[in-house]
């Protein structure tokens, strides 16, 4: 907690009225999209430098204050919750593109540039920022940073991680480090800067970040197919990875598109229902590309892998596809869902899935269960619905009991409790079920140089 004498000072530190405490600012940025823990921030400061941002963190150093960096807070983890008076450090007026480089093809960003503006200021300059994920028009660089956010592009292009060419950050010290300058070939010792995506915040603040683009895609054409049953979906990614560069293989279950449709503003494919959906994506770059398409549905279809699909004609049709995958997330959070982000090796996909499977229909045999995710990743979602006559806390306890044998799989499959949502809050009682004692132990050991103090976003990834 924080006193009025420390707030007084932390004014000064910042641009007049950048330091909030009314309830509503604290109950709006002390949270993301987790609904599991109730924001309790003692304030919230808005710096506007990278100057701010130095002052605020030896602030907080001296006062012995922890901070929470606080982006577009759409995360899943509860990595941007501020449950325990911590003063929230928000990016919301870092927020501009500050230089373009058409030669290296990099956008320089402050951290709190929406990730929808990088993609387009890409776009008007006639390339292509690739990370992309439904949350895009509110999620910002700074915590796709944090997160080494994924998304539905992540087959074809890679994590955040792949598209940072350099970040400025304010370490835990208060210490401004330029992490590899931009540069594509640096042999210079340890990368730095990748220690820094993925961080959640826990090393320090990324106040500047150098962001790569990349060519255009052209004539994006997705195309849904109906599989009778869920091993038929990895056939079906192998037969169009044998033919198309595919920038992108989703899948989901005949659950989620119940859920879709009932909203009545997303078009059904088609007639057909089957247990699971395959969304896939390419670019129909000329007649031959789109013939291969089409022939490999058909061999999908002899095969008896696929039932019936559609395919893209138009950019309208493209949108309305996706819709399908990317609006389940925002439309089942009405049901206050217990999220697990998993993912194992793509050829351990169908065992696995299985396995987990088997575990859900014994555990959870009252609860409605559903499947999508980033299959061609590995990557799978699965998203337990509370019911409405059982209470938030006996929900959330019931399904982190069950969890723990979901958690145990996914160890025996070595495979990641968190694929791309983070750690935050919600996993990092798990952490041990996908990192070893040692490599925490290591971990812990790195923030202790960057953060000694322990006042960057404590209590994230690990207990404090
Ligand atoms: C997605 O892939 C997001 O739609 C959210 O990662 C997943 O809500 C989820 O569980
Ligand atoms: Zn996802």
């Amino acid at each position: 907690m924080t006193t009025a004498a420390q707030l007084d000072l932390l004014k000064t530190l910042v641009d007049p009225g950048k330091v909030l405490t009314d309830s509503a600012a604290l109950e709006t940025h002390g949270k993301d999209w987790t609904k599991q823990f109730a924001p309790a921030p003692s304030a919230v400061v808005f710096p506007k430098t990278v100057e701010q941002v130095q002052a605020i963190v030896r602030w907080a150093n001296q006062h012995k204050v922890a901070l929470v960096p606080s982006g577009g807070r759409t995360g899943l983890s509860a990595a941007a919750v501020a449950a325990n008076g911590e003063v929230v450090v928000s990016f919301d007026y870092m927020n501009q593109i500050l230089a373009f480089n058409e030669y290296d093809r990099s956008v320089v960003c402050q951290p709190g540039v929406v990730t929808a503006t990088l993609q387009q200021f890409a776009e008007d300059k006639g390339l292509y920022y690739p990370v992309d994920f439904a949350s895009a028009g509110s999620s910002q660089i700074g915590g796709n940073i944090g997160t080494n956010a994924g998304g539905i592009k992540v087959i074809r292009y890679g994590m955040t991680r792949n598209w940072v060419a350099g970040l400025k950050v304010v370490t835990g010290s208060g210490e401004l480090l330029e992490l590899n300058r931009d540069l594509i070939k640096n042999a210079t010792g340890y990368d730095l800067r990748q220690l820094f995506i993925g961080a959640e915040g826990t090393l320090g603040f990324v106040v500047e970040a150098t962001m790569r683009l990349e060519r255009a895609p052209k004539n994006l054409t997705a195309m849904v197919l109906a599989t009778p049953d869920f091993d038929s979906i990895m056939p079906v990614l192998h037969a169009f990875q044998g033919k198309l560069d595919l920038t992108a293989f989703e899948f989901f279950s005949d659950k989620c598109l119940d859920k879709i449709l009932a909203r009545g503003d997303v078009p059904a494919p088609f007639e057909t229902r089957t247990p699971y959906y395959a969304l896939l994506e390419f670019e129909a770059l000329n007649e031959d590309v789109a013939g291969a398409a089409l022939a490999t549905f058909e061999h999908c279809v002899e095969q008896g892998w696929v039932i019936d699909g559609v395919m893209s004609q138009s950019e309208q049709q493209l949108r309305n596809l996706w819709k399908l995958r990317e609006y389940i997330s925002e439309t089942i959070s009405h049901w206050i869902p217990y999220k697990n982000d998993i993912s194992v090796t793509v050829s351990q996909v169908p065992a696995f899935l299985r396995d987990i499977d088997a575990i859900v229909a014994s555990d959870y045999p009252d609860f409605d269960v559903l499947w999508y995710g980033h299959i061609g990743d590995g990557n799978l979602h699965l998203n337990i619905l509370k019911p409405e006559s059982l209470a938030k806390e006996e929900f959330f306890a019931r399904c982190a009991q069950v969890n723990l044998r979901v958690f145990e799989t996914v160890q025996r499959y070595n495979g990641s409790i968190s694929a791309e949502h983070g750690v935050g809050m919600t996993k990092r009682d798990y952490l041990g079920y996908s990192r070893s004692e040692a490599e925490i132990a290591c971990m812990k050991a790195i923030k202790a140089v960057f953060d000694p103090n322990g006042i960057m976003n404590p209590g994230k990834i690990f207990a404090v």
